[in-house]
């Protein structure tokens, strides 16, 4: 791989409808697979936010409205045994790495049934067994976290690969820098996704960096990088399948900077006056990473609509479930919230069964 600034998306007004790339392998089931991951990360979002304005949810609702391709097509490249550690607007990957809907909306309520019982919110949990490290800081702190993964499975001899998920804001961080650099001299199989979505909450990323492409930055850490379109679902896959084999090979790190766009504001609270007119309108309307797969699929004749409706209304289906389940779980006793959060397993004996058993 090598650093490629070729990056032009093809006008939408030039009267051709932005669409996917044709040059993959991946199978009909797996495109649809991968429809399917895009429209559970939408409408798992979309039923979030509807708990928030009935202010079931603890905290913010963080979205990825109009760059969810990033994280999908990213993570199904990967295989079970490969590291994410997503930003709190790659719940994509998390989903694709299979976490279920339920630990997320228990999670975003604080629930007691959710992956952290009610001690942390969103997207702050972990799976080790699928390979999913939650994120202590969207700000670049994974970097060197996910480094120190690398590094220790590397003394193990064991051959997988780590993806650190960051925005075009986190890249500015000393964390960055430090692990990058820390990976890059080790040839560690890092994985770096960076995410041009344009905004760091309201900060440009013209005001962020001097970079045009924050793919430019990997020369100061000596390693490749290539720039894909981020709302490409198919092309985000295929880039990840080509780094991981580079990764995985001894080829050492990589980057890949993804081109998007956050459709939303930092999280639902956050009104977007910072951004130009008709700016958001645009995205939506030209550049869905959905819509540009929706048609994808039924140019290539994948699927029909009838076929796409069905996935759909599955897709709801599993969502209806799972977020039933989370609205019936209790909220947490206030006792446990003093254990199981540092290495103190010593549970005092009224909460020992129901703690010990989830
Ligand atoms: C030390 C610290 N400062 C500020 C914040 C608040 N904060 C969280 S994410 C964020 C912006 C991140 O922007 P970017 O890295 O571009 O990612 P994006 O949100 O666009 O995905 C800010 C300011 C924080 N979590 N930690």
């Amino acid at each position: 791989m090598r650093i490629s600034t070729k990056f032009a998306p093809r006008k939408a007004d030039d009267g051709k409808p932005l669409t996917c790339t044709t040059d993959t392998d991946l199978k009909r089931e797996q495109l649809l697979d991968l429809y399917r991951y895009l429209k559970l990360t939408r409408l798992v979002e979309e039923r979030l936010v509807n708990l928030y304005r009935q202010t079931k949810v603890v905290g913010g609702v963080f979205r990825s409205l109009g760059q969810e391709a990033t994280a999908v097509g990213t993570a199904y490249a990967l295989g079970q045994q490969d590291f994410i550690t997503p930003l709190i607007r790659d719940l994509g990957a998390v989903l694709v790495k299979g976490i279920r809907p339920r630990d997320v909306f228990a999670q975003y309520m604080a629930k007691a049934w959710g992956p952290s019982g009610g001690r942390d919110l969103n997207i702050h949990f972990g799976d080790m067994e699928r390979g999913f490290i939650g994120p202590i800081s969207h700000l670049g702190d994974m970097i060197p976290v996910m480094t120190g993964i690398l590094l220790g499975a590397r003394m193990q001899n064991k051959s997988i690969v780590g993806v650190a998920y960051i925005g075009d804001g986190g890249m500015s961080t000393g964390a960055f820098h430090e692990g990058l650099n820390f990976a890059a001299v080790q040839r560690l199989p890092l994985i770096i996704v960076a995410e041009y979505n344009h905004y760091a909450y309201s900060t440009p990323t013209s005001l962020q960096t001097a970079c045009r492409d924050l793919a430019e930055k990997a020369v100061g850490y000596g390693i490749p990088a290539t720039i894909v379109d981020g709302n490409d679902v198919v092309a985000c896959y295929e880039v990840m399948k080509q780094a991981a084999d580079f990764a995985r090979r001894g080829g050492g790190a990589v980057l890949i900077e993804a081109k998007t766009y956050r459709r939303k504001g930092h999280a639902e609270h956050d009104d977007q006056r910072y951004v130009a007119d008709g700016e958001i309108e645009w995205w939506e309307k030209n550049n869905d990473p959905i819509d540009r797969f929706e048609r994808y699929l039924l140019d290539q004749k994948v699927a029909n609509q009838e076929k796409l409706d069905e996935i759909t209304a599955g897709v709801i289906r599993e969502i209806d479930e799972d977020c039933d389940w989370a609205e019936s779980s209790p909220m947490p006793q206030p006792e446990e919230a003093a254990y199981r959060v540092f290495d103190n397993e010593i549970v005092p004996p009224s909460l020992r069964p129901k703690v010990l058993e989830n």
